[in-house]
């Protein structure tokens, strides 16, 4: 290790305006945007062996956006918009991927990526201004400006279930997925996890292997989908709506191409209230949540809506065990992501799929064999983990980021992440981050986050290189109110009452108990971002 280093310092760096690590859709626009509108030299460094980010890890069976198509897309140029044409309502994960190389490509960003390329350790030298990028390949970088556009769900979790690495069959974790995909014919198949990623990938597999078992430790609501070809008339409406449809997303609390109804659950009678939740599982999707605009905010609100879905499984799944099972939620629907699915429940009534309850019988090891739980042994050919992420601050501390007096990023964040709007933090000078913890990213429509994000730090360096200010930093005031303000918008919702989320990072033992992405609204949120920029970029200490 300390030989390695020595011979990265000791190799000429290379020097650039910014550096921007990670080519998903943040990188990519941000190269776009310090290369092309404020004329830097930019170089982006991916690790992956393509763009893409979460799109180029996450390829496992039945991988599709939540989001619908016509929203899940940049929407920044008319042009780039009416170019593209989605071929269904979610778009999946291939066609998402054949996406952001056709922006890549139209907008010619693949000659400043540089794949293959793992940032192991970044450095703010005070004495050049200048950030020091080592990566694990051996090479050196410098630049004025680091930008950080590395996902909120790129950092595998896999929980540390004794004897895992004995495990005879073949194991994988959905967000490390092997490009050549998984033969599952005639193997006996089991899957850990049961949110939005295990929900979508649980009917894909079952109808490809011998047997599934379903290892769930926390039942979890899902509204169907109804993914469907998109329709000649869509196409077209798509294409020629293009300022109403970001208008829309951008006016809403959570930036998808619908609205919120702002009426309140008890503003109708029940019988209204059961036809408006039957007419929105009919339509499916995320827009489930679009009926009412108290259901994340008020319990006996959420009651009715968190009733009816459980209701819902019990109608559809036939054996009444294991539909109780699946329906014993313990938290409010959607204070957790809320998933949605093609065929989930569903697929428990194959004879070709178990569901273990684990809370009824804890998985006690891993063996060769396949899973003990306290009450016997599946025996499994291949076993997925579809256990989620270190989320939002996992990918950002495993850059080695050590800002001004020597400080570590792991060590300032040791009880949690402090941001100034979720973009920079104290004392870490010319650290930019898209969709940062503090930032809504995660509780949004992530294209329209990271637009947002991506043009407000764009306009802040764009501001410092006209005003001649080399170094942005913000207060330890305005980081104090907003870690506040980030606070006080979780707690006006029901959000923070589950206990085993990741949004407070509880599914990562160790990890400090914070509610990270703001939870106030993305159209409050960009006003906020804006009033800031108007003032001056007001809370960030230049010089
Ligand atoms: O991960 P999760 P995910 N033993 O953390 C279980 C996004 N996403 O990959 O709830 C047994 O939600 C865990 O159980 P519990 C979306 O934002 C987006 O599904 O902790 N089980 C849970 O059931 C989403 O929220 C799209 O009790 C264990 C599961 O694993 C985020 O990704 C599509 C366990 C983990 O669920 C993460 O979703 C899919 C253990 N030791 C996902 N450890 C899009 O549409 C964990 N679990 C873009």
């Amino acid at each position: 290790m300390a030989t390695a280093s020595k011979a990265a310092e000791s190799k000429a760096a290379q020097v650039f305006d910014a550096i921007v690590i990670g080519a998903g859709f943040a990188g990519l626009y941000q190269l776009h945007c310090l290369r092309d509108r404020l004329g830097l030299s930019v170089k982006v460094l991916e690790r992956g062996g393509g763009l893409g980010g979460t799109w180029y890890w996450n390829r496992y069976p039945g991988a599709r956006c939540d989001s619908e198509s016509h929203g899940y897309c940049f929407t920044f140029s008319k042009d780039l918009y009416e170019a593209w044409e989605w071929s269904e309502r979610y778009p999946g994960q291939a066609e998402i991927l054949r996406y952001l190389n056709f922006v890549a490509d139209r907008l010619d960003l693949k000659r400043d990526i540089a794949f293959d390329t793992t940032v192991r350790a970044a450095r703010y030298d005070a004495t050049t201004n200048r950030w020091r990028i080592d990566t694990a390949q051996g090479e050196t970088f410098e630049a004025t400006y680091l930008v950080t556009a590395v996902g909120c769900l790129s950092t595998a979790n896999v929980p540390a279930i004794p004897g895992r690495q004995t495990f005879a069959g073949a194991k994988y974790h959905t967000g490390d997925w092997p490009h050549g995909g998984v033969d599952f014919a005639g193997k006996r198949v089991g899957l850990i996890g049961t949110g939005a990623t295990g929900i979508q990938a649980t009917p894909v597999i079952a109808a490809a292997a011998r047997h599934l078992t379903v290892f769930q430790r926390t039942a979890n609501y899902s509204v169907p989908a109804r993914n469907t070809p998109l329709s000649a008339d869509f196409k077209t409406y798509a294409k020629t709506h293009h300022a109403e449809i970001r208008a829309i997303t951008q006016a809403t609390t959570n930036g998808h191409p619908f609205t919120i109804d702002d009426r309140s659950v008890f503003d109708v009678t029940p019988a209204e209230r059961e036809k408006i939740y039957e007419d929105a599982w009919e339509k499916g999707g995320l827009q489930f949540r679009a009926g009412f605009r108290d259901i994340l905010t008020d319990k006996a609100a959420n009651d009715t809506a968190a009733e009816f879905l459980k209701r819902k499984i019990r109608n559809v799944v036939r054996d009444a065990k294991t539909a109780n099972v699946l329906a014993d939620i313990d938290h409010p629907y959607s204070a957790k992501r809320p998933p949605i699915d093609s065929g989930y429940f569903e697929t428990f009534n194959r004879p070709n799929v178990t569901l273990v309850d684990l809370r009824a019988e804890p998985i006690e090891a891993i063996v060769p064999s396949g899973v003990v739980t306290t009450k016997g042994t599946y025996d499994l050919d291949i076993l997925v983990f579809a256990t989620g992420f270190d989320a939002m601050t996992g990918p950002l501390l495993g850059l080695g980021l050590e800002g001004r007096d020597g400080v570590n990023l792991r060590d300032f964040w040791r009880s949690g992440p402090h941001t100034y709007l979720g973009m920079q933090i104290p004392g870490f000078p010319n650290l930019f981050v898209v969709t940062g913890p503090g930032s809504p990213s995660v509780l949004t429509n992530m294209p329209v986050a990271i637009e947002q994000n991506v043009e407000w730090i764009t306009d802040c360096i764009a501001h410092m290189r006209a005003n001649g200010l080399s170094r942005a930093e913000p207060s330890g005031k305005a980081v104090e109110a907003w870690d506040a303000e980030v606070q006080r918008a979780a707690d006006a919702t029901l959000l923070p009452t589950v206990k085993h989320s990741w949004y407070l990072g509880a599914n990562v033992p160790g990890k400090p108990r914070v509610f990270m992405p703001y939870a106030g609204g993305m159209n409050l949120y960009r006003k906020r971002c804006d009033d800031a920029a108007a003032n001056g970029f007001e809370g960030i200490q230049f010089t």
